[in-house]
């Protein structure tokens, strides 16, 4: 379709000129509509919600779907968009045939989902290995220094040894698995598939295997466990999508004990919301608590989990939609993402409460869990980037030494090029320098670029390139060629000395690790290992447990 057509259709649309019954009448076979709706949970539904109703990214009701057609919709998802939007059928990922058929479904009612209850969890729990039997001491050195890697589109964990950077084991996950997180001890790692099946890797292993699964829901992004000084390795906790809901579980065997609903009401107009997703979740290491993102109300609950069945919820209004953050150097305040109004909400969980919202300075902030720096000239600081554009922003967080600073963007810096694109940014107590990627950046040469920040004068020090050699082309059964994505989320390794990101391959071909000395910025090692498909994610054992970022 030419740009001409495209951009008539917007203004059309954008007039409210284009009438329904000018709409073309979509029909889809029973095998189309089983194939579009996979598509959609698979590619579609975490930024614009199973239900169409948006988040991260705009809502899709078929209605107003019908107004734009099949033409406008097909080139947005084969060529993307500059505010985030993959490049789903230009990249590869989706052929022409279902790039037309997604065009078409999303001008149908969307499906509502199957719910889950207890006993259709309990029917895929499975306690592989149990605790008895499990050792009784770590039986490898270098365990507090071991990474999970996340092979996404094969649905399975690397655990690598950060000290010898072998590849310890590989062992089978959820369906494009999210994140992992480690017990309070570290021994073990919790794993969250995108299917919502939950698994643990004993990691005191000398070859560290699953040793308990279960799938909690239809579709989740968050795990994490109980981190207070009475409840260590006690409780796990799984943050669903779908449905929308949080379960707790036993921590050694993922027993399942409870499930709360989230389906609520905004916070602000106090409309119900069916899909009130769970996004990010993190543990208190001062009270039996977890902080827990409700994306679509706007809510941050601090769950109390010290009576498991009977658990207390203190719902802190925030901002919408809250997806990711993470905690400031004190670990008193947590730091969130309400991405679609470019705020940056802070919540006190030591007194309960919302301290701030502040404007992040940028376009669709996304923090993972940030990065915290002690500051010489501002003090404690928490830094995002952002996905819509190029601005990194610094906010103060000590509102007692620094109170001038707090809870305001004290410094803004801005990466080299066009767009945003970035995704995760990281740093370390014992590293001089915080490290940026940029692999939504629809620039290739932005997308496949590293991005240094001096942690001291807080400006923007030096692009690392990916070599080419690095970034593997691989053919398609049809015979397309498929690039690589460029590096992708970064870890540290304990002692801070190097950090490590990974190339976000496609299924066709393994991708690397690449290894740099935080110091010196050279790239020290690659780890090539032949089962690395499509890493991710990486999650250092000590600095997950410490939450150290
Ligand atoms: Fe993530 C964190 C949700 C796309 C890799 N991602 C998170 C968190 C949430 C989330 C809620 C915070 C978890 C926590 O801290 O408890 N992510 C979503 C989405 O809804 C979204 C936008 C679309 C989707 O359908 O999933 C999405 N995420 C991606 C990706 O495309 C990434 C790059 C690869 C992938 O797995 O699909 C990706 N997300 C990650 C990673 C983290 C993460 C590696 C953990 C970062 C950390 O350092 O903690």
């Amino acid at each position: 379709m030419k740009l001409s057509k495209v951009l008539s259709t917007v203004v059309i649309a954008s007039l409210g000129l284009t009438s329904l019954s000018m709409a073309e009448e979509i029909k889809l076979s029973k095998a189309e509509m089983d194939e579009a709706t996979q598509v959609y949970f698979d590619r579609c539904a975490g930024c614009h919600g199973m239900l169409r109703k948006g988040a991260l990214g705009p809502k899709l009701i078929a209605e107003e779907m019908k107004t734009r057609g099949t033409d406008y919709l097909k080139t947005i998802i084969h060529e993307g968009t500059t505010g985030g939007m993959p490049d789903w059928g230009k990249s590869g990922e989706l052929t022409p045939a279902q790039t037309e058929l997604m065009a078409k479904y999303l001008q149908v009612e969307a499906p509502m989902p199957p719910e889950k209850s207890m006993s259709d969890m309990k029917k895929t729990h499975k306690v592989l290995i149990p605790v008895k039997d499990r050792p009784k001491a770590p039986e490898a050195k270098n365990w507090k220094d071991y990474f999970s890697v996340i092979l996404r589109d094969v649905g399975q964990i690397a655990i690598v040894d950060g000290v010898t950077k072998e590849v310890v084991s590989v062992v089978p996950s959820g369906f494009a698995t999210h994140i992992t997180r480690t017990s309070a001890s570290g021994r073990y790692m919790y794993v969250i598939g995108r299917d919502g099946k939950a698994s643990m890797i004993d990691l005191w292993m000398k070859e560290p295997k699953n040793v308990a699964e279960i799938r909690v829901c239809n579709d989740a992004r968050a795990i994490d466990t109980s981190k207070h000084k009475d409840y260590l390795d006690k409780y796990a906790v799984v943050g669903c999508y779908w449905p929308p809901s949080i379960v707790t579980l036993e921590a050694e065997t993922l027993d399942p004990l409870k499930i709360v609903s989230t389906a609520s009401y905004t916070y602000d107009t106090n409309d119900f919301t069916r899909e009130a997703r769970v996004a990010a979740i993190i543990a208190s290491h001062d009270k039996p608590e977890w902080i827990i993102n409700v994306k679509e109300t706007g809510q941050v609950w601090l769950y109390d989990y010290s009576n498991i069945k009977n658990p207390k919820v203190t719902m802190v209004e925030a901002e919408r939609f809250l997806h990711d953050g993470g905690w400031d150097l004190s670990k008193r305040y947590f730091l969130t993402a309400a991405n679609s109004k470019h705020i940056i909400s802070v919540i006190d969980t030591k007194e309960g409460k919302l301290v701030a919202n502040i404007p992040s300075g940028g376009n669709i902030p996304h923090p993972g869990r940030g990065v915290n720096i002690d500051h010489p000239k501002y003090g404690p600081l928490w830094g995002t980037g952002h996905i819509g554009s190029a601005d990194i922003s610094f906010i103060g967080t000590d509102p007692v030494k620094h109170k001038d600073n707090a809870w305001k963007v004290v410094k803004k810096i801005q990466l080299p090029g066009e767009g945003g694109g970035n995704l995760f940014i990281k740093g370390h107590p014992n590293s001089k320098y915080i490290f940026v990627d940029r692999p939504a950046n629809p620039n290739r040469d932005l997308q496949t670029q590293l991005y240094v920040i001096d942690r001291d004068t807080l400006e923007f020090v030096k692009t690392i390139k990916i070599d080419p050699k690095y970034l593997p082309e691989a053919t398609d059964s049809k015979g397309n060629k498929v690039a690589s994505r460029g590096p992708v989320h970064f870890e540290f390794n304990a002692d801070g000395s190097e950090v490590w990101t990974s190339i976000w391959g496609n299924k066709l071909t393994p991708t690397a690790i690449l290894v740099y000395d935080s110091k010196t910025l050279e790239l020290k090692k690659v780890i090539d290992d032949k089962r690395l498909i499509t890493p991710t994610g990486k999650f250092n054992v000590t600095n997950t447990m410490t939450d150290t970022y």
